[in-house]
């Protein structure tokens, strides 16, 4: 554990780690000079410096004349251009690559494969040719509903190769969350297992997507890859055994070649409504992007072997798990299972037998690794790692430092990187050969990221202040639009200031122009990594029969980054008890996934409002972490209620 002398607040944190030398001389960037050069072309000639980044990072079957056509808040990058984003990841590496490792696969159970690009190339053909024999075809969504395992890329870039649209639903989540996404996003098929691994049990898949069938009727198959089970498929025409579909397939399957504007992807997020929004990605601008951030942050060789320990239900998952490495060419582990599981070391077993060279993580999982000591760490040789990334919330300094110190030995670099769903990559972070870092700093945009700290007016904040996140220019990778919604891309993201967009993250820079970033300004929490609207959670409260009103805010937890705090009142004839809130906490996770249930759950007479009605949610966010609320009240409708619910602090 970090000495408590060592706890230094981030609003004094001085200590700044400059990139080893070593390092740095065989950086693709490789100083400020590098950084600051490219800043500068980026911004005096944008349509130079974008387009001269797509037509080296992507193979174009048709090139571009257009690079932008900016009409806020609407952008179309490489207008005219046509691609497939599977034939970058796969065909032009194949000439050199067939037998290098494109994937390392290893299940909780122990089980391995390493799967050549060739050998992937092959799959991602036979199942595209198998997604078409069941009518799949350019533009139709595809649902994936899979755990961690190598068929979930090869499903994403099976749809890719075809120009259909996936939409991976996270595996944690419940049947009615899948069903809802399904049903918003219009999938024909949807790509599933039996089941996947976690902490020694069986994650029904299946059984979820069985009970969410009834209430998706468009979907018209459900291709199931056997997994966990005996390979026995539900009863009905709807179910399609994977390795039966896929048998007798060619593998050679032409490339749908899309237009650089074809939607490659959606991805439900949450946001400060009930609904999660289906963000949508394009093609070739997400492509491009994913391609360069990840050689640029992660200084890619073509020797490493590469980490990112996210789920391919996430953003992450899909960008650095999957496309940028590949786009790349380089090896990349995919681990299906829980990280303490079956000890507390596997990640560090991981990396000490396959050699990994760069780890990508969240700080929770840094911060629970911590809690557990240094022992399961010292008990591997970690010296094949050479850089180590940081995603998800903010990375409080000691975990920080321990990720540098105990998992990096003090050599590797710390990324830090900032980014969202929406942005699609990496838009602020160290470049490991370059960027002097500062625990718990994400530091700078990088080259072409116009990300700026505003007021609610739109001007800049004075350095040391704090303020909002911006990105005041399109950028490539953006999303396109909210699937289904194009009023609530608007609303959302470019009303705050018009045609910039906002993150919904309030930042501050300090002196030397760093830029910390602060946490959610809107009613999102980032629970261990996972973003949760806390509208989702109360609405799926109050969806119980007993529940009367709910009110969810984050309070700030050591290991968690948030902690989820469910204020509850209950309909006339209902108790509280711990029973009922051991049963509302099953209710949520049955709702929404295991991830969306309340740490917290404390019931209350009322709930306190303002006289329009308004739950006064930063008053509870001070009830949650036990301060006294320095907020007015003078608009509280009851008094008493505030009273009421400090008392019950037990
Ligand atoms: C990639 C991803 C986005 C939200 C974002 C912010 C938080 C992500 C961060 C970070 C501080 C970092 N966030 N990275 N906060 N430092 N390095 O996580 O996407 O799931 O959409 O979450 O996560 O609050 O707005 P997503």
């Amino acid at each position: 554990m970090a000495d408590p002398q060592e706890i230094v607040s981030v609003l004094t944190e001085s200590r700044v780690f400059p990139p080893p030398k070593e390092f740095s001389e065989r950086a693709h960037i490789r100083g400020m000079e590098d950084y600051q050069r490219l800043w500068d072309e980026a911004a005096k000639d944008p349509d130079r410096y974008w387009g001269d980044r797509a037509r080296e990072e992507l193979y174009w079957k048709e090139p571009f004349q257009t690079v932008l056509d900016w009409k806020p808040p609407h952008a179309r990058w490489f207008v005219e251009g046509k691609t497939n984003l599977a034939y970058n990841c796969l065909d032009r590496h194949l000439p050199k690559l067939k037998d290098k490792p494109a994937i390392l696969f290893e299940g909780e159970p122990g089980d391995r494969r390493s799967i050549t690009y060739g050998e992937l190339s092959g799959q991602v053909n036979r199942l595209a040719n198998g997604l078409k024999s069941l009518g799949v075809k350019k533009g139709d969504r595809v649902g994936i509903y899979l755990p961690m395992v190598p068929e979930a890329a090869v499903a994403m870039l099976a749809c890719a190769r075809l120009g259909a649209v996936h939409s991976v639903v996270f595996g944690g989540f419940s049947s009615e969350a899948l069903q809802d996404r399904m049903k918003d996003v219009g999938a024909r098929v949807l790509l599933t297992a039996d089941g996947g691994w976690r902490k020694g049990a069986v994650v029904p898949l299946m059984k979820n997507v069985e009970a969410a069938l009834p209430n998706v009727p468009g979907l018209e198959k459900v291709v199931v890859l056997t997994r966990t089970g005996d390979g026995k498929l539900p009863e009905g025409p709807k179910f399609v055994a994977w390795d039966a579909l896929v048998k007798g397939q060619s593998d050679v399957c032409e490339p749908e070649w899309v237009e650089s504007e074809h939607p490659l992807f959606v991805l439900y997020t949450s946001g400060s409504t009930g609904k999660p929004k289906g963000v949508l990605h394009t093609t070739a601008g997400y492509a491009m992007n994913a391609s360069l951030t990840t050689r640029w942050v992660f200084d890619l060789r073509d020797d490493d072997v590469y980490w990112c320990t996210a789920d391919v239900g996430w953003v992450t998952g899909h960008t650095y798990v999957v496309y940028g490495p590949l786009m790349n060419g380089v090896t990349t582990i995919i681990y299906e299972g829980a990280p303490t599981q079956p000890g507390p070391d596997r990640f560090w077993d991981i990396i000490e037998r396959y050699k990994a060279t760069i780890l990508y993580t969240a700080p929770t999982a840094i911060r629970a690794f911590m809690r557990l000591g240094d022992e399961p760490v010292k008990k591997h040789d970690l010296s094949s790692l050479r850089l180590l990334g940081s995603v998800g919330e903010p990375i409080n300094p000691e975990a920080w430092m321990w990720y540098r110190d105990v998992i990096g030995g003090g050599r590797c670099p710390v990324v830090d990187t900032w980014w969202q769903t929406e942005t699609g990559c990496i838009m602020v972070s160290p470049l490991p050969g370059a960027t002097p870092t500062k625990p718990g700093s994400a530091t700078f945009p990088l080259p072409g990221i116009h990300a700026e700290i505003l007021d609610r007016d739109g001007k800049r904040v004075p350095k040391g202040q704090g303020g909002l996140l911006f990105v005041t220019k399109p950028w490539p990778s953006m999303l396109r639009t909210v699937y289904g919604d194009p009023e609530r891309y608007v609303s959302t993201y470019f009303s705050e200031l018009p045609g910039m967009y906002f993150t919904g993250d309030g930042a501050r820079t300090d002196p030397d122009g760093y830029v910390w970033l602060m946490g959610r300004v809107d009613d999102v929490v980032n629970v261990a990594g996972h973003r949760l609207g806390t509208a989702e959670v109360e609405s799926a409260l109050v969806a119980h029969p007993k529940v009367a009103e709910a009110a969810v805010v984050g309070r700030p937890d050591d290991l968690k980054g948030t902690a989820l705090v469910a204020f509850v009142t209950l309909k006339q004839g209902n108790a509280p008890s711990d029973a009922l809130k051991k049963e509302l906490a099953v209710h949520v996770g049955k709702e929404i996934g295991a991830i969306a249930r309340p740490d917290e759950i404390r019931f209350a007479e009322g709930l306190p409002k303002t006289r329009s009605g308004k739950i006064m949610r930063r008053l509870l966010r001070d009830v949650a972490a036990g301060k006294q609320s320095s907020q007015d009240t003078t608009t509280l409708e009851d008094l008493n209620v505030l009273a009421a619910l400090r008392q019950n602090d037990e």
